[in-house]
């Protein structure tokens, strides 16, 4: 079965010396120095935070407008644009176990297993999981592990034997981790080492790569994700996404920025964009995109409603900043911005949604075994945007899943422009409209997780109330819920993004009898349980439902079963 929110093996039950440095603090300063790395080694990475930094401090002068007395500074804005999850691909079992150690070193643990072998038209030779706090997600990294025996023996050989040739993490990486397992912890100059190790080797990106034959040989046979991992000498980041605040906002101004889009057609589709989210913005937008406001603070908040000057202002505001030199991204080498977002249309806030820049091609430095070098070029690395929303119980991940396919199919057997985006959002909307739009709505139909507390009218009538059926507290305003934010990944989409990335659609297994992988494959590979996120949602909401219980004199805790 299933393991629920264990803590570090390394860390669990240690004494926390002083002198340990606080590993979520490292996880921070980590991804602080890693996004650096990534900015210095991609320059559209670098201006698409500085897009996404305008944006989300947009948004946030739109929320100040509609909620009276909300005041967000620049530093909660970059605050609340700094969270990122990493993209990496890794070749050999044994460094997929170092990769998990460094990760525990920085209290993040595995959540969720995803297969892509087995995902039809999509599939690749890849199985992972993905490393994050469970207790203070922020970060995370989605970490692939190729599976050789997808390949023809022959073709095995060869991916096994460049691989086993290289040597990712050093010798003095190995020994701070197997320090932090051994004493409980790093202090903070040893963890400023391992982050050195992380940010000029481990996760760097080099342009150097080995063996140029098999590198177009694996590309002509379909396999190029396998190339991007064992032709390189590092597990160079395939993507770092920051968040956005308003995901139809972010790809409307990139798409003007890379001259997608003129800047009339922007004007309009700001304003709509901007227009609805004036309009919809609740208490709840604010806890789930400005975490760091305290939720006291913002139960003290009252609407306001924004007129349309006001959004007009904003608009007019953005414009005149993305005329800056730093926004002209169309004069930087690239492929453009995807057409449309994967995941929910717009304003259905479950999961999540993510869209993308296209990969840029890069020149690499082939070295070959006759200490010869070739000159080529990958083209993988590309840059993706995410917008978190709420986790679905399985019902709700049912009911996604369903509208999703239903719109797969109706794009499918439909007539419109490949990049008519208003086209696209109808059709998407139409299956999408079975789930509603707000948290209450949500909650009500039992399809997304939330956390619940009683009300302080709830308090006063501890005694007299006659039911436990939390959607009738919740009409009786007894109790009030928060919703449970979705930290993990979708591996369709996931898939989708291999695919659409490294363009190239789906790989056939060529390996014999290739096997079947499980979760406890993947354990005994990393040496540690793997944390089922859905449990732990599932759970966090039935202990915050028994705590209100009881404090509603409903229940004793403990009295409750599920
Ligand atoms: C990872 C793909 C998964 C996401 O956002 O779903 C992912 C990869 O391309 O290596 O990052
Ligand atoms: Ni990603």
């Amino acid at each position: 079965m299933s393991y629920l929110a264990p803590e570090s093996p390394s860390l669990k039950g240690m004494p926390m010396a002083d002198a340990f440095a606080d590993p979520i603090d490292l996880q921070h300063k980590l991804f602080a120095r890693l996004s650096a790395m990534f900015a210095s080694e991609v320059p559209l990475y670098d201006r698409s935070l500085a897009v996404n930094e305008l944006v989300n401090g947009l948004v946030c002068e739109l929320m100040a407008e509609r909620f009276v007395g909300l005041r967000v500074t620049a530093a909660e804005v970059t605050r609340a644009s700094a969270e990122r999850h990493g993209a990496i691909r890794i070749g050999r079992p044994d460094e997929y176990r170092w990769v998990a150690r460094f990760f525990g070193v920085f209290a993040m643990e595995p959540h969720n297993f995803y297969s892509m072998t087995d995902v039809g038209a999509k599939s690749q030779p890849v199985i992972a999981t993905a490393f994050r706090s469970a207790s203070r997600p922020e970060h995370r990294v989605f970490t692939s592990l190729l599976v050789t025996d997808r390949f023809n023996s022959a073709t095995r050989g060869r991916l096994e034997n460049a691989l086993a040739a290289r040597s990712v993490f050093s010798a003095k990486a190995r020994s701070l981790i197997e320090r932090c397992e051994r004493d409980g912890g790093l202090s903070s100059a040893d963890g400023e080492a391992l982050i050195a190790e992380a940010c000029t080797r481990i996760f760097k990106w080099t342009g150097r790569a080995r063996d140029y034959q098999l590198y177009t040989d694996l590309c002509a046979a379909g396999f190029k994700i396998a190339a991007d991992i064992v032709c390189f000498d590092s597990h160079h980041l395939n993507h770092l996404t920051p968040n956005t605040l308003c995901m139809d906002l972010y790809t409307a101004v990139m798409k003007r920025c890379f001259g997608q889009v003129d800047v009339q057609h922007f004007a309009s589709r700001g304003y709509e964009v901007l227009g609805r989210l004036a309009a919809t913005a609740d208490r709840h937008w604010l806890r789930l995109h400005l975490p760091h406001l305290p939720a006291a603070t913002v139960d003290t908040l009252a609407v306001a409603p924004v007129d349309q000057q006001t959004v007009h202002r904003l608009i007019q505001k953005l414009q005149q900043r993305l005329n800056a030199p730093e926004f002209q991204l169309a004069s930087l080498k690239n492929a453009g911005f995807k057409d449309f977002t994967e995941g929910p249309p717009g304003g259905t806030p479950v999961l999540l949604r993510q869209d993308a820049y296209r990969a840029v091609a890069e020149s690499v430095s082939f070295t070959e075994a006759d200490g010869s070098s070739v000159q080529g070029e990958h083209t993988a690395r590309f840059g993706e945007i995410e917008e978190r929303f709420y986790a679905t119980t399985p019902a709700g991940r049912a009911m996604y899943d369903t509208c999703l396919a239903e719109a797969e199919r109706s794009r499918s057997s439909g007539s419109s422009e490949a990049n008519d985006l208003a086209a696209y959002e109808r059709a998407l909307a139409v299956p999408f409209a079975r789930i509603p739009k707000t948290l209450e709505e949500l909650v009500t139909a039992g399809l997304v997780h939330a956390e619940w507390e009683p009300t302080a009218k709830g308090l006063a009538a501890r005694g007299t109330i006659d039911t436990h059926d939390f959607v009738e507290l919740l009409r009786r305003g007894l109790v009030r819920c928060e919703g449970i934010r979705y930290e993990d990944f979708l591996p369709l989409s996931a898939a989708g993004i291999f695919a659409s990335n490294l363009n190239q659609y789906g790989t056939r297994a060529e390996g014999a009898a290739p096997r079947t992988y499980s979760k406890p494959d993947l354990e005994e590979i990393i040496g540690r349980p793997i944390i089922e996120s859905a449990a732990v949602y599932a759970i966090s909401e039935l202990e915050s439902r028994q705590r209100t219980l009881a404090a509603l004199g409903l229940a004793k805790v403990g009295e409750i079963r599920s």
